[in-house]
């Protein structure tokens, strides 16, 4: 497996983590986004879109970080990341789309407007992300009071999917907070695969604030 990424970027770090975290072999092909390489030709016959990250699997090429995390996990047999029970299923997929579809946006206005972009100029940005953000919350400590995971008894990509953007957030000091939120964001970034994902900055930021 080749996986197209760069270090930052937290739709890569979940699949990064997720192999990592499986033991998979696989090798890491930095996009440099900095310099637009993810608008080349060779990277946009990979991703017309031009975004990382893209996975090349015997073959096949796909984009888009849910679904390569539920390829690898349907065809390397990883039934504990992503449970085949339907109802257990059921509940990972929900919590992939939210992650995608509520949470992203917010870390994305939050992160790239402080870290890439000029923050003063982009503070309206940032400012509605964090707004959003202070939305979603409630939900999810709610959501994690009392329980060690997003879905069921052990980790699940859902929770991989999740941290990612959270790491992103904990680097600009906008991670959401709250007492289940606190523990099961230590819980993943203990795990050996989860770190092995996070580029030095972020390390050093993490180590810093603990
Ligand atoms: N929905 C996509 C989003 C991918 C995405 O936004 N990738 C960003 C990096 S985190 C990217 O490649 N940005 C470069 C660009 O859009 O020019 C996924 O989940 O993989």
């Amino acid at each position: 497996m080749i996986l197209h990424l760069h270090p930052f970027s937290q739709n890569s770090r979940r699949i990064q983590a997720l192999l990592d975290c499986a033991g998979l072999a696989y090798e890491r092909r930095v996009v440099d986004l900095t310099t637009g390489a993810q608008r080349r030709p060779e990277f946009l016959a990979l991703n017309p879109n031009g975004q990382i990250p893209v996975l090349e699997d015997d073959g096949l090429v796909l984009s888009e970080s849910m679904a390569i995390l539920r390829h690898i996990c349907r065809s390397r047999g990883l039934e504990t990341w992503y449970p085949e029970a339907p109802a257990a299923r059921a509940k990972v997929d929900q919590w992939l789309d939210w992650t995608q579809c509520r949470f992203a946006r917010p870390t994305s206005l939050v992160f790239f407007n402080t870290v890439v972009a000029d923050p003063e100029e982009n503070a309206h940005l940032i400012a509605e992300g964090k707004r959003l953000l202070a939305d979603l919350t409630p939900i999810l400590e709610g959501a994690l009071a009392g329980r060690e995971w997003l879905v069921g008894e052990g980790p699940t990509i859902a929770d991989l999917a999740l941290v990612s953007c959270m790491q992103s957030l904990e680097f600009v000091g906008a991670r959401p907070q709250g007492p289940g939120i606190d523990a099961w964001f230590a819980r993943l970034n203990a795990m050996e695969g989860v770190r092995a994902a996070l580029p030095e900055p972020f390390l050093a930021r993490m180590s810093a604030a603990a």
